[in-house]
C-alpha cells in the first residue's frame, strides 16, 4: 500500500484540467452569463440535451497543444496531471467505442485528445491521472432522465446497474488500458441510483485492471465532507480524501489532496475574472504540503484549446518560486 502510494506523497503539486463540450458555451446562455460554475451549464441553464449536444458538435480545439501543455505544468514545478475524460455533461475526451459522443466521433476536431496528453506527459516525466464522473447527464440509463427536471422513468436502479456494467466500466477499461493513467479520480458519486456497494465493487474493478493505481475517495457513495474518507467505516473504497476549495485545517492521517480553482470556476467561463493572487496560491501550496496534503491547482482551458492568459501568469510565478524554494 505504502509503495503503491509513495510518488503520489512526494509529488505535492498537480494540475487539474477542466476540459470538455461546456467551453464552448464559456458560461454564457442566451446572451447571460450562467451563475455558479462554467462545467455545469447544462444543468444550471436547464439545457436540452439536444441542444447541449451542438456544442459538443462544434467543439474544435485546433489550438490544443499536448506538448505544451504537459510543459507548462512542469515549468509550474507540479509533478502531475488529472484530466476530466468524461464530467457530468457525459462528452467524452477519448475515441471511447462505447459511444460516438466524443472528441473523434462527434466533434470536428476528430483528434484523441487523452492519447496525445498521455503521450505527452510519458515523455516528459509527468504522471497522468483521469477525473471521471459517474454521474452521467447523457446516457439515458443514468440521470439524463432526470437532471433538468424531466420526468422520472421507471426502474431506475435496474438502468443505472446497467449504465454501470454496459457502459461506465467497459469505458475505465479503455482508459486504463489504452491511457495507462497513474490516478483515477472519481467524482459524481452522489448520482442518486450509485450505491455504496458498487463503488466498493468499481474500486475493486479499476484496481483489478491496474494494481498499482491510485483511486480517490469519491469512488464510493456516501463522502461525508470534502475531506471524507469515513475513517470509521473500514469499508470505505478510496485511497485518498478530496477537500475541495480549501485546505484541511489540520493534518489528517489519511492522505489528502486539495483541489482549488484559480477563479471561481473549474470549467471555462468568459465572465470569470475573479482571479485569487499568486501569492495567495502559493500559500495554499505551501500550507497543503506543511500539513502533508497535495495540491491540485485547476486550469479550465477555452473551446479554441488555450490556457487562460491569467492561468498561465500564474502558473509562471508558481514556478519561479518553485525553482527557488521548492523541493527539487
Ligand atoms: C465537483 C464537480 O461537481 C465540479 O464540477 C468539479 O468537477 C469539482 C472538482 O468536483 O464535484
Amino acid at each position: 500500500f505504502d509503495e503503491r502510494m509513495a510518488w503520489w506523497r512526494d509529488a505535492r503539486f498537480g494540475m487539474f484540467i477542466h476540459w470538455g463540450a461546456y467551453a464552448v458555451p464559456a458560461g454564457r446562455y442566451q446572451g447571460k452569463e450562467v451563475a455558479s460554475v462554467g462545467e455545469w451549464i447544462m444543468q444550471n441553464a436547464k439545457i436540452p440535451i439536444e441542444e447541449y449536444e451542438e456544442y459538443a458538435r462544434k467543439f474544435n480545439p485546433t489550438s490544443f497543444d499536448a506538448e505544451k501543455w504537459v510543459a507548462t505544468a512542469k515549468d509550474a514545478g507540479m509533478k502531475y496531471m488529472v484530466i476530466t475524460s468524461k464530467h457530468h455533461d457525459g462528452f467524452c475526451l477519448w475515441d471511447s467505442e462505447v459511444t460516438d459522443y466524443d472528441i473523434v466521433d462527434y466533434s470536428p476536431y476528430g483528434k484523441d485528445i487523452l492519447k496525445a496528453l498521455s503521450e505527452a506527459c510519458k515523455k516528459q516525466g509527468i504522471k497522468f491521472g483521469l477525473y471521471h464522473s459517474i454521474m452521467d447527464w447523457h446516457h439515458p440509463d443514468s440521470h439524463a432522465d432526470t437532471y433538468a427536471g424531466g420526468t422520472p422513468s421507471e426502474n431506475n436502479e435496474a438502468r443505472f446497474a446497467n449504465y454501470l456494467e454496459n457502459y461506465l466500466k467497459p469505458q475505465l477499461k479503455e482508459l486504463v488500458e489504452n491511457y495507462d493513467p497513474a490516478i483515477l479520480w472519481f467524482d459524481g458519486e452522489w448520482e442518486k441510483e450509485f450505491t455504496h456497494r458498487q463503488g466498493q465493487e468499481l474500486y475493486q474493478y479499476v484496481r483489478t485492471l491496474k494494481p498499482e493505481i491510485i483511486i480517490n475517495n469519491r469512488v464510493d457513495k456516501g463522502r461525508k465532507g470534502m475531506q471524507g474518507m469515513n475513517k470509521e467505516d473500514s469499508d470505505y473504497a478510496g485511497d485518498f480524501g478530496t477537500p475541495e476549495q480549501e485546505v484541511l485545517a489540520g493534518t489528517s492521517a489519511l492522505d489528502w489532496e486539495s483541489c482549488m480553482t484559480m477563479n471561481d470556476t473549474w470549467g471555462y467561463k468568459t465572465d470569470d475574472k475573479n482571479w485569487k493572487s499568486s501569492q495567495n496560491l502559493i500559500r495554499h501550496l505551501v500550507d497543503a504540503a506543511a500539513k502533508g496534503g497535495n495540491y491540485l491547482l485547476n486550469i479550465g482551458p477555452d473551446a479554441a484549446g488555450n490556457i487562460p492568459e491569467a492561468s498561465l501568469e500564474r502558473l509562471d510565478d508558481i514556478g519561479r518560486w518553485m525553482k527557488v524554494n521548492g523541493e527539487a
